[in-house]
């Protein structure tokens, strides 16, 4: 008889999957073992980071099939080894599979910045960890510190830095989705990036004003955008030039300030700052603290012969409101503001002589011909702003002759109002005088 050895074929083994590309999720293998002779007994396996065959830490499993799982983030390999009964064994090894379970993240840089009236550049670097590295990510900004979000933007694909340009007045922020290979998703927000763009506001009230009392005015500034009113700077002038220096400074909202010097016209400059960088200047005026003001003048003749009419001699006359005969009666008429407590009114001396002395060397005497002196400066009686005063001009040179040649200077006439250490002074100085009343009496035809 022959007997014919026969051999005891090994076992075989295998996993599937056979290996699993990058996820976030666990991998369960399912390892399924037999052997042509029937004798299979069992297998070790074991997952292991490396490729190279354990030689310790191996688990036994009898079954046929059976599941292992893998849930730990790492790149992978399944080694198994089957067994039969006869000793023999056969050893295989799967891989890798790849887990990845921590999302990816970004770095914003700046990650913040403080009060500014300028853009913010901000890089976005984005990164993973887990192994399976960046896959695409995004980002959307806010200009309300995160409560609301616009829209987001398209993709930047991978590890890819990127530069948003932060530009809105407000508080800005930024969030970034970052996805890895492996599924996982990441959000990242920045800190906030605070811009004011917006210059405050400037208001004064009066904005312009003339007074017989100090000025105050009452100066407003308001701030928008967000980074609030760091200070006003105020300063009265006499131009409306911005001053270079000697600016005062108010850091509240709403002051006031006063103009005490007397007569002179003055402008309030302000200019307000938010802490943002951003300013504001405006220039209010004009304002004149009067304490007291001459507001009008008039000298008007009751002869009034020079005003545009034709004369009886058919000869038209020229009209010159200011234009007198000696001895004619004159009525001044000075109103004032702020009540002053004095007027005084003065004449070129030559309206104020009393005595008169013609180039033949006659001599006139003013109280002869009026029946009084009068004495300057004249002070006439001040009711409620306003003093009224007749005056009969003396005998005086003429500074125009019949035919209007002029002949000398035309006169003036000057009215002063005293008010305390304050006063004004109102100037007519085109009074000019032709002949005489007599004159006109003697020359006029009396039919
Ligand atoms: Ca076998
Ligand atoms: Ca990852
Ligand atoms: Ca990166
Ligand atoms: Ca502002």
């Amino acid at each position: 008889m022959n007997f014919t050895l026969l051999a005891n074929p090994a076992p075989t083994v295998d996993a599937t999957p056979t290996s699993a590309d990058w996820t976030n999720a666990n991998v369960t293998c399912t390892i399924t073992a037999s052997d042509p002779s029937g004798d299979y007994a069992y297998t070790n396996y074991m997952w292991s980071t490396s490729t190279t065959k354990p030689t310790s830490g191996w688990t036994m499993n009898t079954a046929g099939t059976f599941n292992v799982t893998q849930s730990t983030q790492g790149v992978w390999y399944l080694h198994m080894e089957a067994f039969d009964y006869g000793g023999n064994r056969f050893y295989r090894m799967r891989g890798p599979y790849k887990i990845d379970k921590t999302p990816p993240s970004a770095v914003f840089n700046p990650n913040s910045a403080s009060w500014r009236n300028t853009n913010v550049n901000v890089v976005i670097d984005p990164s993973d960890t887990g192994g399976s590295g960046v896959k695409q990510w995004r980002y959307r900004k806010s200009t309300d510190n995160g409560s609301t979000y616009g829209e987001w933007s398209n993709y930047v694909t991978g590890d890819t830095n990127w530069t948003v340009v932060v530009d809105t007045t407000g508080l800005n922020k930024i969030q970034a989705e970052i996805q890895d290979n492996a599924g996982n998703i990441g959000y990242v927000t920045s800190g906030t990036y605070y811009i004011d763009k917006i210059a405050p506001t400037i208001n004064a009230n009066p904005a312009t004003l003339e007074s017989t009392n100090p000025v105050t005015v009452a100066v407003t500034s308001v701030d928008t955008g967000g980074s609030g009113l760091k200070q006003t700077n105020y300063r009265w002038s006499t131009t409306t030039a911005k001053p270079t220096s000697g600016w005062s400074t108010s850091t509240a909202g709403s002051f006031t300030t006063s103009l005490t010097i007397e007569n002179v016209v003055h402008y309030l400059h302000v200019e307000a700052f938010d802490n943002a960088g951003n300013s504001t200047y405006r220039v209010f005026g004009p304002y004149i603290y009067n304490p007291v003001k001459i507001t009008s003048v008039t000298i008007s003749g009751y002869w009034n012969h020079w005003r545009g009419q034709t004369d009886l001699l058919g000869k038209r006359m020229t009209n010159e409101p200011h234009r007198f005969l000696s001895l004619e009666k004159v009525r001044i008429e000075v109103t004032t503001i702020g009540s002053p407590e004095k007027i005084e009114v003065r004449f070129s001396p030559e309206l104020e002589a009393m005595m008169y002395v013609d180039p033949k060397g006659n001599r006139y005497d003013y109280r002869e011909m009026v029946g009084y002196y009068v004495g300057f400066p004249y002070q006439p009686a001040v009711n409620e702003n306003k003093a009224v005063w007749e005056y009969i001009l003396p005998l005086a040179p003429s500074t125009k002759d019949w035919d209007n040649n002029v002949l000398r200077s035309p006169y003036w006439m000057k009215v002063t109002a005293y008010k305390g250490s304050s006063s004004d002074t109102y100037m007519v100085t085109d009074i000019n005088i032709t002949g005489n009343v007599y004159d006109l009496i003697y020359i006029q035809p009396v039919d």
